[in-house]
């Protein structure tokens, strides 16, 4: 269902009207009311009246994740500091967090395009949403509340962990849809599989899934373990959370919502804009929105357009699943790798189950990546020279992917860590050794 047709299914003439008097506004705001973009525009002598046209939007100033923590905490702040109705931090693991402070009308609008994407996942206000994205300072929590209570769906608000719990949840309360990331909605299953609970018997008709990378394969996977239809939803803290761009029905790419946030695709090394339908780095504007608005603020997330209108008669655009981070890349012996790369692979192999991780290290000024990955119980139980069989055949297989030698260490069943939130599927030891 189409949450909000007015808007979801404008002409492009209309939206890019509504989007050039949007932006303009922005600018004009930014550069009275935020020092740190009126020194950039002044520094590429930009005033706001050169935007006069969606095209001017290249005469604007990248926005990094370096500037947001320099600024931190309230330093993009565009309007008085009374008008803060919440605050969101990303993690922070990595230095200082990156802040989203929202006002009312920003709380607004992230609700709204939450009930788009949670709509686009078949929600209606009879179901029943388990959110098991963490609560708290992280945005996938609150994110998929405002957007359910919009709807007027009930709302099972656990947060991540407690797997015990969340199928309990599931099989008492008849949980319709369930939220969490890609790697919780398997362990899920895991869970379930080794408890004897039998998911095939719960209500579940849809997940949307999310907050970091994952494949078809796994897609796949996720759906015939756990009886639903999987849906793709990205977002980032910077932007808004949750609700930046979402699957439709269709599950052929990721309806941008373009109205609020507008999208460039650029090539991260000349910051160039690419042509149409090539991949790049997908760069942001959020043209609506009030608190800590952001300028091109590049998102370090490697996507491309999707040519052509979608069957849903959703008219924004959409983007492919995401093909991977600009600064996940690894060079491993020179050859740019994407753990996501290594994923495909490995969910196309029988004998393998889909929770890996890639380990490098450098020995004798040379790197060196180990792919572990878990076997599943019938390779478990098979002899020695069989498992070291398969490693040598995803081996083989790896190769003829990455073009560089990965070792492969088969691990125990449900021996690499398991995770309620976003999983770490890379461990570089390289400054360590080095
Ligand atoms: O992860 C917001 C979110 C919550 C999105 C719940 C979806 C569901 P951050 O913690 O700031 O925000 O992390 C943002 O996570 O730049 C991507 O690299 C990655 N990411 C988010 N969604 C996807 C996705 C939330 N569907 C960063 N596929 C982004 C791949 C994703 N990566």
């Amino acid at each position: 269902m189409i949450w909000n047709p007015e808007k979801e299914t404008l002409s492009r003439d209309q939206l890019s009207r509504q989007q050039t008097e949007n932006l303009k506004k922005l600018v004009r705001q930014v550069y009275g009311k935020v020092p740190f973009y009126r020194h950039k525009m002044d520094e590429r002598g930009i005033r706001p009246e050169d935007i006069r046209e969606l095209t001017d939007i290249v005469k604007l100033p990248f926005t990094t994740k370096n500037d947001l923590r320099e600024v931190y905490p309230l330093g993009l702040l565009a309007v008085d500091r009374d008008k803060i109705a919440e605050v969101h931090t990303s993690s922070g693991t990595t230095g200082k967090p990156v802040v989203d402070a929202y006002t009312a009308r920003d709380l607004d609008i992230w609700s709204e395009s939450m009930a788009r994407t949670l709509s686009m996942g078949g929600c209606t206000a009879a179901d029943t949403v388990q959110n098991a994205y963490g609560y708290g300072l992280f945005t996938g929590g609150l994110g998929v509340h405002y957007g359910a209570r919009r709807i007027g769906a009930n709302i099972i608000p656990i947060s991540g962990g407690n797997t015990r719990r969340q199928l309990e949840m599931m099989q008492d309360f008849g949980s319709t849809i369930l939220t969490c990331t890609p790697s919780y909605a398997l362990y899920i299953a895991e869970f379930a599989a080794g408890n004897g609970i039998d998911l095939a018997g719960m209500q579940l008709k849809s997940a949307l899934l999310g907050a970091e990378p994952w494949s078809e394969n796994m897609r796949r996977e996720i759906e015939n373990k756990l009886h639903l239809k999987a849906y793709d939803i990205y977002g980032l803290t910077e932007i808004i959370g949750p609700g930046v761009a979402s699957e439709c029905e269709e599950q052929h790419g990721l309806h941008l919502f373009e109205d609020h946030f507008y999208p460039e695709i650029i090539n991260p090394e000349t910051g160039e804009p690419v042509k149409p339908g090539e991949k790049g780095e997908l760069v942001i504007t959020t043209i609506t929105k009030e608190g800590t608005p952001v300028l091109r603020y590049r998102t370090r997330d490697i996507t491309f357009f999707l040519p052509g209108a979608c069957v849903c008669g959703r008219t924004c655009r959409r983007m492919h699943r995401l093909l991977g981070r600009t600064d996940d890349m690894l060079i491993i012996r020179g050859v740019n790798i994407f753990p996501s790369q290594v994923e495909q692979v490995l969910l196309r192999i029988e004998a393998v189950e889909p929770h890996y991780q890639l380990v490098i290290e450098r020995q004798n000024k040379l790197d060196r990546l180990e792919v572990q990955v878990e076997m599943n119980d019938e390779l478990f139980s098979d002899e020695i020279k069989q498992l070291e069989a398969v490693e040598k055949m995803i081996e083989r297989e790896l190769h003829s992917e990455l073009n560089v030698h990965a070792r492969v260490k088969l691990v125990n069943p449900k021996s690499l860590p398991r995770s309620e939130g976003k999983a770490q599927r890379v461990i570089d030891r390289r400054q360590l050794t080095e």
